[in-house]
């Protein structure tokens, strides 16, 4: 059992993660300011379920096994997050606090600057303060696919192995983003890579794809409810399209549809932040998932939403509309994803039993759903 650090606790998988490290018995500390909470407010968009704030939520848990204590705290502040770490030894740190949304970081130049600003000095932060306190401290960081973009390729590890006038060399894979949230994800991996390979940190980059699902215990709903977003600007495409059905509104296929990208199911993100605690990597390695179970188009995850929810009487319509995005939508796409099914990740596959649970807890929120926040607003161009 391990004493860890959780920084961004409120999200979707910053509590996910927290209650199930809890239920296995981990010694946890966990850390928000509700960042992301005041942004959605700002912009006038909630969640499906407004949920108690952490210390609310914890009430319960609070009294079994070893208390988890919380702060309400940013991780930009230096000193503050220095404190914390000093405080509690933590012998692993995980890195969700940070601005989450591609939309929101394209929305104006504050809200740009917002996301890299937070994110880079959150993630320089744990980093200069793990390298000054304790190098041996395990750094597990949420990345995102997104980071490769879309080349016209195949996506490795992390690493491309690259022969140049007949002389090797192994370099992070390539990385061209198209949106600022996800470059901030790349100045990260390049923040984490410098202080792993200049003061032999042990650090995981878990490079996820979008995450779609519930973590929803249903013998007990109230203590495992995560956050669950479906606007236009903070909600994933395969949860705004469960949202979307279950409203009677045509589906919002970006553009051609065509767009690929791999996806996971938020039970198998925490089994895999599970299983990255028992791979500690050796001191001075980066180690680099790539964080999903499946590949799908657009097109096939609205196709897959409006079959599966025709069992359960939801008949589904689906639109094409302009793209908001810049972003290929034709294109080559083959991510290699073995190592997290190395280490022993088990995956949820995508069918209509999930797509079907996740609709029934949306019908139960139904008369909470607001049409108004749906169609995308935030254009790229
Ligand atoms: N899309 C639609 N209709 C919608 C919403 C999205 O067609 O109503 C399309 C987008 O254009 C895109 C794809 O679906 O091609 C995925 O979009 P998304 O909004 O689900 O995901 P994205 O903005 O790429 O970002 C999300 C998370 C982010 C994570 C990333 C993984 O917000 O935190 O890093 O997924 S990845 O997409 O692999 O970069």
């Amino acid at each position: 059992m391990k004493r860890i650090l959780i920084l961004g606790a409120d999200g979707y998988l910053g509590w996910a993660s927290t209650v199930a490290l809890h239920q296995d018995g981990h010694k946890l500390t966990i850390v928000d300011n509700y960042s992301k909470r005041k942004y959605m407010k700002e912009l006038n968009r909630d969640p499906l379920v407004t949920l108690p704030k952490l210390k609310t939520r914890l009430t319960s848990i609070n009294k079994t096994r070893h208390k988890i204590n919380i702060y309400d705290k940013d991780c930009t502040n230096y000193v503050e997050l220095k404190a914390i770490i000093k405080k509690h030894k933590p012998e692993v740190i995980i890195h969700f606090a940070e601005l989450p949304s591609a939309p929101f970081s394209m929305l104006n130049n504050i809200y740009g600057w917002k996301t890299l600003q937070n994110n880079i000095q959150s993630t320089f932060n744990v980093a200069h303060i793990i390298k000054e306190i304790n190098p041996d401290c395990h750094i597990i960081k949420l990345g995102t696919m997104g980071e490769y973009g879309t080349p016209n390729i195949d996506i490795e590890e992390g690493w491309l192995k690259v022969n140049h006038n007949g002389r090797n060399d192994k370099f992070l894979y390539p990385r061209q983003a198209s949106s600022l949230y996800h470059t901030s994800k790349i100045m990260d991996t390049d923040l984490l890579w410098f202080y792993t390979r200049m003061n032999n940190l042990r650090v995981t980059d878990l490079m996820q794809g979008p995450v779609y699902g519930l973590c929803v215990n249903s013998a007990n709903e109230k203590p495992m409810e995560s956050t669950f977003t479906y606007d236009d600007i903070f909600g994933t495409v395969l949860n705004r399209f469960i949202v979307q059905a279950v409203a009677g509104i045509p589906l919002t296929v970006y553009g051609s549809g065509n767009q690929i990208r791999g996806y996971i199911n938020i039970a198998d993100t925490i089994d895999c932040i599970r299983l990255t605690l028992a791979n500690t990597p050796h001191s001075g390695k980066l180690n680099i998932y790539n964080q999903f179970t499946q590949q799908f188009s657009v097109n096939e995850l609205a196709k897959l939403v409006k079959v599966s929810l025709n069992e359960i009487g939801i008949n589904t319509k689906i639109t094409k509309i302009s793209n908001p995005r810049i972003e290929k939508e034709k294109h080559y796409y083959n991510a290699k994803h073995t190592n997290i099914n190395k280490i022993g990740l088990k995956p949820t596959l995508l069918d209509s039993e999930v797509i079907i649970d996740i609709a029934k807890y949306v019908l139960k929120h139904k008369s909470k759903i607001n049409k108004k926040i749906i169609n995308p607003k935030v254009k790229w161009k």
